[in-house]
């Protein structure tokens, strides 16, 4: 630094009032010159003059996501182990250091898949109305400038647009998964298991850094006010320099009431347009937002189909008398067709299929325990099971079985469904039904198990 710049840089200080003294870390030439240098649309943005924005507002939104997220985030993390990294067959396979411990899926309560996409998928898209609330009642502050002030603020900022771009992108590649609509290059779940990292680590990062403000922003009104106040009564809060509160607010057109309300209201209809999908009834009938699972079955195989045997390319001559089950991992191959399978004695268990997307569908299976068949093939105590589908190709033609799920009396081999025989589209045939198994692994038409024989 020369002489010249201390002079001109002492005489800015002296001309500046003190409001404007911005309080910048080092090195502060960098953000002193980002400050004078302001992008021509900052300050249009920055004008934003609703006085409903505010900390109380913004604090209210939060401590309502900082309750629910982790929900989401966790249950997001234990589908992921659900699938079996530990077999190979969780997407993405490859997670470098982001591994997740792994552990043996359980098989009871049949319901944990099911409780457990309802909540990642249900509470997911139940708070995108919060998150959008959340994010308008922030803007003037995502639009800052200067965009930082100090190195530490640079934290703050890069942590932010994780945690923005994080969770709008979680929300996107989520939302066009359960509407079928691959409109990406790369693969979904990929993509939705690196952003949620992204994600969390800006979640994580912020709560720690606004926690103390939130709390703050909470005792700053009382709720019990505010549902009283109407638009007429409906002050900004008081304004602060780089706060929420605009400089110049404009008059009240809504209450604080009016938009927790709208926000609420926003929630609620989301919920009833989904929720169908996973409470099922006559509760599905309003499953408007789910395309999946429209495509169902006559009678008693009137139940979604997320795929047909038709788009799997099933081809019926060989469902039909053709079609033999293959039992390997024992000494020799154990062959079997359909007529022996339903000789064998038949167990019947009401099981969910509860598909990754968050919809579920509990039904009344009949067939064959897999423990029976693994007893048949020679390989009493299996260590896994590797079953395969006619289907030919594709991700969901295979899935590997734990023990666990192999042992349970209620893992079946399908044959029937609510009485009758599964229909083409269910995985005639038969199929894999096991409890708490993601529905993705309940292999319809399934060609072969094989067996991993244990140490015993
Ligand atoms: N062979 C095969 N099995 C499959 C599938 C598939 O596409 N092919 N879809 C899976 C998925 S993702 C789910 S959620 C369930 C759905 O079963 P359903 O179509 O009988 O309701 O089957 C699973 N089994
Ligand atoms: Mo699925």
């Amino acid at each position: 630094m020369t002489d010249p710049d201390r002079a001109e840089d002492s005489t800015d200080t002296v001309a500046e009032p003190p409001s404007d003294d911005r309080g910048y870390g080092f090195p502060v030439a960098l953000w002193r010159g980002l400050d004078r240098h302001r992008p021509p649309g900052v300050t249009r943005i920055q004008r934003w003059r609703s006085p409903l924005r505010g900390l109380w507002l913004t604090s209210v939104f939060g401590s309502v996501l900082l309750v629910t997220l982790p929900i989401v985030i966790v249950t997001g993390l234990l589908s992921y182990i659900a699938y079996g990294p530990q077999f190979g067959q969780a997407i993405p396979g490859d997670v470098g250091f982001l591994k997740l411990p792994t552990f043996d899926w359980p098989t009871d309560p049949s319901w944990l898949y099911r409780l457990n996409q309802g909540l990642h998928v249900g509470l997911g898209l139940i708070l995108i109305p919060l998150v959008l609330a959340k994010l308008w009642s922030v803007i003037p502050r995502l639009f800052a400038w200067p965009p930082s002030r100090s190195i530490a603020q640079v934290i703050e900022r890069v942590s932010l647009l994780m945690l923005v771009g994080g969770i709008l992108f979680e929300i996107v590649t989520g939302v066009l998964n359960i509407q079928y609509d691959y409109i990406f290059g790369f693969s979904f779940y990929t993509a939705h298991y690196f952003g949620a990292w992204v994600f969390i680590a800006g979640f994580v990062v912020h709560v720690a850094i606004k926690l103390p403000r939130m709390w703050q922003g909470l005792r700053s009104r009382s709720m019990r006010e505010v549902m009283r106040t109407s638009v007429a009564d409906t002050r900004p809060d008081p304004y602060e320099p780089d706060g929420l509160v605009s400089e110049d607010p404009a008059p009240a057109t809504v209450s604080r009431r009016g938009a927790l309300a709208l926000v609420g209201g926003g929630t609620v209809l989301i919920a009833v347009l989904t929720a169908g999908q996973t409470l099922g009834g006559w509760t599905r009938h309003s499953a408007l937002l789910l395309p999946r699972g429209r495509t169902r079955g006559d009678g008693p195989n009137d139940f979604q189909v997320n795929r047909t045997a038709f788009a799997a390319r099933i081809d019926p001559k060989t469902t039909g008398d053709a079609w033999r089950l293959t039992l390997g991992g024992g000494p020799t191959p154990v062959v079997l067709d359909r007529a022996a399978l339903s000789a064998m004695p038949q167990h019947t268990a009401v099981l969910p299929i509860a598909c990754v997307e968050g919809w579920s569908t509990t039904e009344t299976w009949t067939g064959v325990p897999l423990r029976e068949l693994a007893r048949l093939a020679g390989v009493p105590n299996p260590l896994s099971a590797r079953v395969s589908s006619l289907e030919r190709g594709g991700a969901f033609s295979r899935a590997t079985l734990q023990a666990n799920q192999v042992a349970h009396p209620d893992a079946l081999l399908a044959l029937r469904v609510n009485g009758v025989d599964l229909s083409p589209d269910h995985g005639f045939p038969a199929r894999i039904i096991v409890p708490a198994l993601p529905g993705v692994h309940n292999t319809k038409w399934v060609a072969a198990i094989a067996f991993e024989a244990g140490t015993t």
